[in-house]
């Protein structure tokens, strides 16, 4: 999950933005005009308002629609990105097993130059094939992107990509790309923030994006009726959620989805985090506050003091300090109960995973050497409370033996401790492949389902690690084109190349992508008996 950390290295790569085209592409939002900026055959607005700045008064609140647009707008460079620790962005850092996979991510996913970072930040970028108008009613995409809801923003995806290979493929889309407040600023827990009614405001932020977007997508020329959610990681946990947000009812807001390695694992609840919120209060000068104004003494701090006593919280559990929670508002109960309950948006989606997803993780549970230190891992952190009865079949379901673990299909390589593979087994099973078997179980009878696994670009050590298949995705490759059909037709196969079959209850098949990059359908039935005991006490005995 810790995506945007490690991946971007040290180094700043300078993308050329020269402008070709004589005259600049505009669009007319209400009484304003937009000018953009063509970047060979796309033409960008960049910086684009999608709610009111949520400064002020505003900062810890919903976000707020905005006024009708007047004048002229600049939309030539990016909005900035919402507050965040960029130096651990901007920064290398992680184990030196992640060096390969960092510079190849890095290839596609340079570090933008001069990001600036605001409380206003509330922004959105459109990417569209060049000399787009407004009655080209093409599809959308949006592209939530991934950062563990700590980091990340619009200006680092590169949207050419995706527009330009959209093109090549004869199915013109248009890409835009959201930012949404993360952090304290996005994810405040706590009894305060549930009182307010401010929990979860990132995912408010998305929503009101997609509102932002019935309203003006049909200017640039996108057709709203066509609107396909994409993300990777927390951004793709952030579809997910979309799709368990009011029902299941997407009030005509998106009508696709294509969700990258994230699923909405069993959640913490507001009061489960009351202590995060506690230590933001405590690091500052509302120390003093009681805890009724302690919310509105937080709001009127000035910037750097919240800034950095939220930089100082100290991490909370495994997915770091500012998180999604359970608030019984935006997130009505646990995501597997809506689930469960059929509470969820009956839009067609494609979900996929790497191979290996537990190898991040685990390369950061070295300490971890014997069979008796995996049990206690597992009772006290990956399953918290699981009984010693459970752990052994859980031991004897993923042996120790190197050959059985992760990264697959690797044999005795790789075996960093003698516990490394079998644990990123476990974890990648525990919070990916098991997550979205699941998600597909309890949906895929009454929608239209596609699953993949990339086993592409398998790394040493680290093998296809989490992200991995977005090496193919946003060079770009054929996974590319197989989104861009979805994109356009609500179905990842357009009539040529391998059928990708829908995943079905009774026909569990999926895309495989194996590291020679040829497509092939693979069962999805591997693993069966240690996803499955994985999910179940997943379920009772929640992270
Ligand atoms: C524009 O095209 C040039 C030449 O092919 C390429 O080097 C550059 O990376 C492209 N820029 C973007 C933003 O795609
Ligand atoms: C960041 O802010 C500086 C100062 O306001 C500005 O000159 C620069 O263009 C901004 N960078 C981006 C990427 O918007
Ligand atoms: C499907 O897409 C591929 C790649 O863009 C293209 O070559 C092929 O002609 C398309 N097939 C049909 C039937 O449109
Ligand atoms: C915050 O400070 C108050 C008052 O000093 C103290 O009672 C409380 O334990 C502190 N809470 C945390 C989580 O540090
Ligand atoms: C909080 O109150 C204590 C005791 O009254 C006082 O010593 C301290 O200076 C106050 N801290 C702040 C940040 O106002
Ligand atoms: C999927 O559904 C089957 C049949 O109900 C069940 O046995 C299995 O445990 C489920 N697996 C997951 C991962 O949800
Ligand atoms: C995967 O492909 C790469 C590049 O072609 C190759 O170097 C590597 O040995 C392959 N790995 C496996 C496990 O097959
Ligand atoms: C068990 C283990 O190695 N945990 C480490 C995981 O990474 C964090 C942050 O780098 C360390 O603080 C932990 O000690």
């Amino acid at each position: 999950m810790l995506a945007l950390a490690f991946l971007v290295s040290c180094t700043l790569f300078s993308t050329t933005l020269a402008a070709s085209a004589p005259a600049p592409p505009s669009v007319t939002l209400d009484s304003a005009v937009f000018t953009g900026i063509r970047v060979n055959n796309t033409d960008r607005y960049l910086g684009v308002p999608f709610a009111q700045p949520p400064v002020g008064d505003l900062r810890f609140a919903l976000p707020q629609t905005l006024a009708k647009f007047e004048g002229a707008h600049d939309a030539t460079t990016y909005g900035s990105v919402c507050p965040q620790d960029l130096a651990v962005v901007i920064g290398s850092g992680g184990s030196d097993f992640l060096e390969p996979f960092q510079a190849a991510f890095t290839a596609v996913f340079p570090s933008p130059v001069g990001v600036n970072q605001s409380e206003d930040c509330l922004y959105l970028d459109v990417y569209a094939p060049a000399g787009t108008k407004q009655g080209a009613n093409l599809p959308v995409v949006v592209w939530l992107g991934f950062g563990s809801f700590l980091w990340g923003g619009s200006p680092f995806y590169d949207g050419n990509v995706i527009v330009e290979r959209s093109v090549q493929d004869h199915e013109p889309v248009i890409l835009v790309i959201i930012n949404w407040r993360l952090n304290a600023f996005g994810f405040l827990p706590g009894q305060q923030a549930k009182d307010a009614g401010i929990t979860n405001l990132g995912l408010r932020d998305q929503r009101q994006a997609l509102q932002w977007m019935q309203q003006y997508i049909g200017q640039f020329g996108g057709d709203r009726g066509r609107v396909t959610l994409w993300g990777a990681n927390t951004g793709s946990i952030s579809v997910a959620l979309q799709m368990l947000n009011n029902g299941g009812n997407t009030e005509g807001l998106f009508n696709s989805a294509w969700m990258h390695s994230g699923f909405p694992v069993p959640l913490n609840t507001y009061s489960d985090l009351q202590g995060t919120y506690d230590i933001l209060v405590n690091q500052t000068s509302c120390l003093n506050s009681t805890a009724t104004d302690s919310l509105e003494c937080l709001r009127e701090l000035p910037f750097d003091e919240l800034y950095l006593a939220m930089l100082a919280a100290p991490a909370q559990e495994r997915f770091g300090r500012w998180q999604v929670v359970l608030d019984n508002d935006f997130i009505a109960e646990q995501p597997e109960t809506l689930l469960q309950q059929g509470k969820v948006a009956r839009v067609p989606f494609v979900v996929g995973c790497t191979q290996d997803e537990g190898t991040d993780e685990a390369l950061n549970l070295t300490s971890i050497i014997t069979d008796d230190d995996v049990a206690t891992w597992l009772m006290e952190e990956g399953l918290p409370g699981v009984p010693m009865s459970a752990v052994e079949q859980i031991l004897a379901l993923y042996p120790s033996d190197p050959a059985d673990g992760s990264p697959f299909d690797t044999g005795d390589l790789y075996a960093i401790t003698p516990q490394y593979k079998r644990l990123s087994a476990i974890v990648g099973d525990l919070e990916y492949h098991g997550q979205r078997r699941f998600f597909l179980n309890n949906t895929a009878d009454q929608q239209l389902a596609w699953s993949y696994q990339s086993n592409e670009f398998k790394f040493p050590f680290v093998g296809a690690i989490d992200l991995s298949d977005l090496l193919n995705i946003w060079a770009p490759g054929d996974l590319t084109d197989r989104l861009i059909f979805f994109v356009a037709n609500g179905n990842p196969n357009n009539g040529s190349g391998l059928v990708w079959p829908q995943w079905t209850v009774q026909v569990p098949n999926q895309l495989n992508i194996a590291n020679d990059s040829s497509f092939t359908i693979e069962p999805d039935t591997f693993r069966t008996e240690g996803i499955n005991l994985l999910m179940s006490l997943n379920i009772q005995f929640p992270e």
